[in-house]
């Protein structure tokens, strides 16, 4: 079901601050920028390898203000790793077949991700304690990444 892991996600308190070390210790490009309002984020994608039906990123994310996923996720633990993201070929079909074993799903319906992505969120306590993250690449994406 999993093609690649998508993307690993970092909460942080400055996106700018954050850009900047993970260029400099790791030498990674930032590729694409956002601000998602409904998700309550402003992000920065930072390209690691390009892998099966899409890239794997590290994925930087600042909160829009306190009372978001993010914002409260760093109130409770801090900056740090806040979820892990498969890249699937088809999110609808995975959140059937996963939400069909008994993990909760946390979104109804795929929602907006990064680089015009299909998304969907999987609660952590059914995973393992991990925040886990389904994703369908932008169509155009598939098979020759960003
Ligand atoms: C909370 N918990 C986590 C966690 N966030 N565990 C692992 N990783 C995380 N990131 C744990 C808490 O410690 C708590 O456990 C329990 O889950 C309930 O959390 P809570 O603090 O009471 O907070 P809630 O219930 O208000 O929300 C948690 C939940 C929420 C995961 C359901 O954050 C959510 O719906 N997240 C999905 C959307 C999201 O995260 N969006 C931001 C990234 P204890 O043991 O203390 O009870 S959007 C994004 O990144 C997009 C743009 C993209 O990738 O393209």
């Amino acid at each position: 079901m999993f093609m690649r892991i998508d993307h690993v996600a970092i909460a942080c308190h400055d996106l700018e601050e954050k850009i900047a070390l993970f260029e400099r210790i790791f030498e990674l490009t930032v590729v694409a920028r956002e601000i998602n309002e409904e998700q309550g984020v402003k992000e920065a994608m930072l390209h690691v390898v390009d892998g099966d039906g899409g890239g794997s990123y590290i994925q930087l994310l600042e909160p829009l203000s306190p009372d978001t996923p993010v914002g409260k996720f760093l109130a409770k633990r801090g900056e740090g790793v806040h979820h892990v993201a498969f890249g699937v070929p088809d999110v609808t079909e995975a959140m059937g077949e996963i939400g069909g074993r008994g993990v909760r799903l946390l979104d109804e319906k795929p929602r907006h991700g990064s680089m015009g992505s299909s998304i969907a969120f999987l609660h952590p306590k059914d995973v393992g304690g991990m925040l886990t993250e389904l994703v369908q690449a932008r169509p155009t994406d598939q098979g020759h990444n960003h």
